[in-house]
C-alpha cells in the first residue's frame, strides 16, 4: 500500500509587504494575495493527490501575533485540509513563538479545531497518526530555545557557547529516546524546525546567531530509523543527504520573502512510501509553485558617457513584466545631472512593484549617516539601530532579527 505525504514549510504569510502594492479594491497588500496563492497551490495539490498526511515545517507568519486578516488568509487555506479530513501537523518555528519562548504561539488555536485533524507540534515527542492508508509515526522537533530545555540554575555562569553545548547534549539524549521508542515496522518521519549545520544558507542567515537558536549537527537527525527527515527554517530548498539515506530535506519557503531568494525555485515536496515492501521504499519529489518573480537590475554607469541610455537599455533588456524589480545603479555624483529618473519610472510601470536606488560611487567606500559623524558617542548597538531605521524600506522584515543577533554577538564579548 502506498502512503502519500505533502511537506511544506516557511509560509511567512504577511511578510514581504515592502515588495507589494495596495490593491485598490480590497485595501490589502498585493503580497498577501501572492502568499495566499502559493499556499493555495500546496493545499490544491494535497487534495488532488489525496495525500494521507500534511507536514508543515514551521514559520507560519513573520511573528506570533499576526493581524486578524492575515490569520484568516492562512486559516481559510488550512481549513480546506480539515474539510478533506487530511491529518495535518503544524510545527512551531522560531517566528511562531512569542519572544523568548514564553506564552502560547500563533498556531496553538488549531489544537482546538476541526475534530482533531490538526496536531500542533510545540514539543519534542513522537506521534502515532492513523491515516486512511495506515499508521505513521512523526517525531516533532520544534524550534529549540534555551529556556525550553535548560533551567536557569543549569545555565548560571556559563558562556553562550557552553550553553549551546549543554543544549545539544540534552537534545541528543532526548532524540535518542524518541528513536528508541519507534516501531520500525511502521513508517517514521522526523519533522524539525532547525538550522542544521551543512545547510546552504539563504535569507535566514541573519537569524542564525540569534540567542534563541543554534545549529544542530546533521548527524543528530540523519538517522536510518527515520524514512524521511522533513525540515523547516532554511528558505532554500535542498536535500542535506544526497544519498537519501534517509532524505533530509528543507522544503524551502513557498514564496520569496525578499531579494536574497531571487534566483530560487519555490515549492513543496511530495513523498510516497510503499509500506509493504521490505525495506520500505520511499520516493520524494520537489514540486515548483507559480510564484511572483523577483528581478534585480544592476548597472554600473561610472564609465559611461551616457548613463541615462545605459540604464534604459538595461531595463529594456530585463524581464520585468509583473515582477518585483529593483534597479540599482552605481554612479558618480558628478553624473547626477545626466539622469532623468522619470524615464525609468515610465519603463518600470509594467513591473508589479519596483524600487530605484542610485549608489554614489566615491573614493570613500562607505556612505555615512550625518548623526554618526566624528565626535558622536554611539554604542555599536545604537549605531546599528540608527542604520536599520535609515534603511526601513529594505530591512523592515529582518530588522528585529538583525538587532537580536547583534545583541547576542555583543554579549559574547
Ligand atoms: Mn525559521
Amino acid at each position: 500500500m502506498q502512503m502519500k505525504i505533502l511537506h511544506l514549510s516557511d509560509i511567512h504569510m504577511g511578510s514581504s509587504f515592502s515588495h507589494g502594492k495596495t490593491d485598490p479594491a480590497t485595501g490589502r497588500n498585493s503580497r498577501l494575495q501572492d502568499f495566499t496563492s502559493a499556499l493555495s497551490g500546496c493545499i490544491d495539490a494535497a487534495l488532488e493527490q489525496e495525500v494521507d498526511l500534511v507536514l508543515f515545517g514551521g514559520d507560519a507568519f513573520p511573528d506570533s501575533t499576526p493581524p486578524p486578516y492575515v490569520q484568516e488568509a492562512f486559516a481559510s487555506q488550512f481549513n480546506r485540509l480539515a474539510q478533506g479530513q487530511i491529518p495535518t501537523v503544524l510545527l512551531i518555528g522560531n517566528h511562531d513563538q512569542h519572544s523568548h519562548g514564553q506564552g502560547g504561539a500563533s498556531l496553538s488555536i488549531y489544537r482546538t479545531l476541526a475534530g482533531n485533524s490538526f496536531i500542533v507540534g510545540d514539543q519534542i515527542t513522537t506521534l502515532k497518526i492513523e491515516t486512511k492508508s495506515g499508521p505513521i509515526q512523526v517525531t516533532t522537533l520544534p524550534w529549540i530555545n534555551r529556556s525550553g530545555l535548560l533551567t536557569r540554575p543549569e545555565t548560571a555562569g556559563l558562556s553562550l557557547s557552553e550553553i549551546n553545548q549543554l543544549i545539544l547534549k540534552k537534545l541528543q539524549a532526548i532524540l535518542e529516546q524518541q528513536i528508541r521508542s519507534l516501531d520500525l515496522q511502521i513508517p517514521a518521519i522526523l519533522l524539525a524546525h532547525a538550522m542544521v549545520d551543512r545547510a546552504v544558507y539563504g535569507a535566514e542567515k541573519f537569524l542564525a546567531v540569534s540567542n534563541r537558536g543554534f545549529q544542530i549537527p546533521l548527524s543528530f537527525l540523519a538517522r536510518s530509523e527515520y524514512d524521511y527527515v522533513a525540515l523547516g527554517h532554511v528558505h532554500t530548498h535542498q536535500n542535506l543527504k544526497p544519498d537519501n539515506n534517509p532524505p533530509v530535506v528543507y522544503a524551502g519557503s513557498i514564496e520569496r520573502v525578499d531579494f536574497s531568494e531571487e534566483g530560487e525555485e519555490k515549492g513543496y515536496v511530495l513523498i510516497e512510501i510503499a509500506q509493504d515492501s521490505k525495506p520500505k521504499q520511499l520516493n520524494w519529489s520537489f514540486n515548483p509553485l507559480a510564484t511572483r518573480p523577483f528581478k534585480t537590475i544592476k548597472v554600473n554607469v561610472t564609465a559611461s558617457p551616457n548613463p541615462q541610455a545605459q540604464i534604459i537599455k538595461a531595463i529594456k533588456s530585463s524581464q520585468i513584466n509583473e515582477a518585483v524589480v529593483r534597479l540599482i545603479y552605481d554612479i558618480y555624483p558628478e553624473q547626477y545631472d545626466l539622469i532623468d529618473v522619470k524615464a525609468f519610472d515610465e519603463l518600470l510601470k509594467e513591473a508589479h512593484s519596483y524600487s530605484i536606488k542610485a549608489n554614489p560611487a566615491t573614493n570613500k567606500s562607505h556612505q555615512r549617516l550625518p548623526e554618526m559623524g566624528v565626535g558622536s558617542h554611539l554604542t555599536p548597538l545604537d549605531a546599528l539601530k540608527m542604520y536599520v531605521e535609515s534603511r526601513q524600506g529594505e530591512l523592515k522584515d529582518i530588522a528585529q532579527d538583525m538587532l537580536e543577533a547583534a545583541e547576542t554577538l555583543m554579549a559574547q564579548n
